[in-house]
């Protein structure tokens, strides 16, 4: 295990790990070519920080049947969907009251927790009580790496794909930002490479994605699959499904009122990017919250990637989905 560099986020440092996460590290394959060691557990890759998140919130979460948990690869749109999906389920309550939004204020990241990170960071069992029914946490865990009381309740799901060469490049301008000031920057040859050995944070990102698309084919009553390309389309047609999926559908008021275009408006790259606190604040696992928000764009891949770097991807993604139905 490499020691902790300083000026890293506490997100990266790898000095507070539990015992039973140390204990399980030597057995596991490590990656040292990311800009920090990873670890694969149980078929994916994650830091030995995160991972310790993921272990005790394996042993310890217990889902509530009206939680809603929001379910990504990292890169994929997190941060608008944690804003759009937080705003819905607490519109009753903000209604009237627009300018003291929580999201004028806060950064999404700090509003939805992921499961892995946050609730349990630094401690083994996370006091969860203090969350308001309906719960809503996120996750980059895929499908099969849920904690068992996720799949037993009845919790809604809604996972999020993107494409993977878009996701590529975001994960690639985000870890070189992550990265020590120490550490010289990561060449997007070197982070493709690692896209298409699935050997990236969460990754593999096809076996991600399919996790929750076969679940999605299986259960559409708990698990609803978006892509943030269609989103970015047509985002009123997408997220007008979530408030039915989520059981809390939108009354005639809110239909005629321009409720959704109100929340999409607010949750907008320029409006969110454009406040002070993503422009300028930190999160409290030490990320800045500017670093979420760069383009948002489709297809900036092309901006960046040689036609040899987007061809790799593409075969091994058809490769890796073949059969599956799905394609991104
Ligand atoms: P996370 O998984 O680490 O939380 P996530 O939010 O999925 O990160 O990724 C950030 C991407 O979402 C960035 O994409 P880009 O690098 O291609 O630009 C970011 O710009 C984009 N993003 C953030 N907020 C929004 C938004 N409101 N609308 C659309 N895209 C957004």
């Amino acid at each position: 295990m490499t020691p902790s560099r300083p000026h890293q986020p506490k997100y990266l440092q790898e000095d507070d790990i539990s015992q039973k996460c140390r204990n399980l590290l030597p057995s596991l394959p490590c990656e040292k070519r990311w800009i920090t060691s990873l670890y694969q557990y149980q078929g994916f890759w994650y830091p030995p920080n995160v991972l310790k998140g993921i272990l005790a919130c394996q042993d310890h979460f217990r889902a509530q049947d009206t939680d809603v948990l929001l379910i990504t690869a990292p890169k994929s749109g997190t941060t608008w969907l944690k804003a759009i999906l937080f705003c819905l389920l607490n519109r009753a309550e903000f209604s009237g009251s627009m300018q003291h939004h929580p999201l004028l204020t806060q950064n999404p990241h700090d509003l939805v927790p992921f499961l892995e990170i946050q609730p349990f960071f630094g401690q083994e069992i996370s006091n969860l009580t203090s969350f308001a029914s309906p719960r809503l946490f996120a996750t980059h865990l895929p499908y099969p790496l849920l904690p068992a009381s996720v799949k037993d309740s009845g919790c809604k799901m809604v996972y999020l794909c993107r494409n993977p060469k878009d996701t590529c490049v975001s994960l690639w301008r985000f870890a070189n930002k992550m990265r020590s000031k120490a550490t010289s920057e990561m060449p997007l040859g070197e982070c493709v490479d690692a896209f298409c050995r699935g050997a990236h944070p969460a990754g593999p990102y096809w076996d991600h994605v399919q996790g929750c698309y076969k679940a999605s084919s299986e259960m559409p009553e708990r698990v609803l699959f978006l892509r943030y390309e269609d989103m970015k389309e047509d985002p009123h047609v997408h997220v007008k499904r979530l408030p039915d999926f989520l059981g809390c559908p939108l009354g005639k008021q809110e239909l005629m009122d321009g409720t959704v275009d109100g929340i999409l408006r607010m949750c907008s790259f320029d409006s969110l990017s454009a406040l002070e606190v993503n422009k300028s604040g930190k999160l409290s696992t030490g990320l800045e919250t500017e670093w979420f928000f760069r383009k948002g764009e489709v297809g900036d891949w092309l901006n960046y990637m040689t036609i040899e770097m987007g061809e790799k991807i593409d075969r091994v993604m058809q490769e890796k989905m073949h059969g599956s139905g799905l394609t991104l």
